[in-house]
């Protein structure tokens, strides 16, 4: 549980009885930040993003008109919900990784919830403010037990070695853009190692296609990512103390193609120093130096199945929007396989 969301917590409602996996987030800001911050090619984790008010920023990207993913993804789950629970042979128990208010899982839900009389959910997500606004927005599913953890992935993947009926792993919106390649398989194999014969994956992606589009979705007119990016400089002040000035920082965005990801940068305006408070340090930055902050990658489908099969999984199945801008993937535990290499 982060402070901040301890904090909304007590003050409007008794803290809803979230099992909480993420022990020192405290602790764990001031070692992303020694590690990423005291190199020549400084670099922090995406996670740092999704504080409370990350999250809340994130949502608000989902709705921009360039901003594609969501609405995109949406609209796949809106017309092939059905389908998709179908294939997925109708688990009573859904655990959706980075689940954050859990606005497009509704629809897979409600679709569940006409094939079995209870279901089981469990939001997965390291921001605890996210899964408050995820429960409350779940409550009208009568027939729906919603059991939220706060962890991170996969460093905390624990919990799913608890006893469950047959599952269905949610890990949408393209949240393993966020992974390297080698990072991605580690996680989807820690992934499947939790998971039993017969469980099923569905994992969303967006796909590769023209930077003229790709930029704009993380380079928005009105400034919210780079606002959402800028953000992270907030969470860092405020968790070690850090002195980071944000108005001398610019949001960056590129299109890598040869890696076939979207980099998002933080550039430092001018020359300039800054404390990093309970580091014990201070860092220094040339004009234009960076800080890399974020990637996400844009997959193929080669790229997609190669990764899935990698993992230890077999993919049955691909849903696409017309346009084919994103793509929802079944993947299954097979009967008898083989531990994923390692
Ligand atoms: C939540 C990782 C899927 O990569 O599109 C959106 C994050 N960052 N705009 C993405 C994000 C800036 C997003 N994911």
């Amino acid at each position: 549980m982060t402070m901040a969301s301890a904090a909304v917590w007590s003050s409007q409602r008794p803290a809803p009885a979230f099992r909480s996996v993420s022990a020192a987030s405290v602790r764990a800001v001031a070692d992303a930040v020694r590690e990423g911050l005291l190199r020549p090619r400084m670099r922090l984790p995406p996670w740092l993003l999704y504080d409370a008010q990350g999250s809340a920023l994130f949502e608000d990207i989902t709705e921009l008109p360039e901003y594609y993913l969501t609405r995109t993804e949406r609209g796949i789950l809106a017309k092939h919900a059905d389908e998709i629970i179908e294939a997925a042979g109708v688990p009573p128990h859904v655990i959706e990784l980075g689940a954050g208010t859990a606005s497009k899982t509704q629809l897979v839900l409600s679709a569940l919830l006409d094939r079995q009389a209870r279901v089981v959910y469990t939001p997965v997500d390291v921001s605890a403010a996210a899964l408050s606004l995820a429960q409350s927005k779940l409550k009208r599913f009568r027939r729906l037990t919603v059991r939220p953890v706060v962890a991170r992935y996969p460093e905390e993947l624990g919990f799913l070695a608890a006893p469950f009926g047959r599952r269905l792993l949610l890990f949408l919106g393209s949240n393993i853009g966020n992974y390297d390649p080698p990072s991605a398989r580690k996680l989807l194999r820690a992934v499947r190692r939790h998971l039993l014969p017969g469980d099923a994956l569905l994992i969303g992606t967006d796909l590769r296609k023209a930077g003229s589009v790709l930029v704009p979705a993380y380079d928005d007119a009105q400034g919210v990512t780079a606002r959402f990016n800028k953000n992270v400089l907030v969470r860092i002040n405020r968790d070690v103390g850090a002195m980071f000035d944000i108005d001398r920082f610019e949001h960056v965005v590129r299109w890598n193609h040869a890696a076939s990801r979207i980099e998002l940068y933080l550039a430092s305006m001018g020359a300039q120093s800054v404390w990093l408070g309970t580091v014990g340090t201070e860092i220094h930055f040339a004009p234009g130096q960076r800080i890399h902050t974020e990637s996400s990658y844009k997959f193929t489908h080669a790229m997609i199945a190669r990764l899935l099969v990698d993992a230890g999984f077999r993919l049955e199945r691909t849903w696409n929007d017309e346009r084919r801008w994103f793509g929802l993937h079944l993947a299954r535990v097979p009967k008898r396989s083989p531990s994923p290499r390692r």
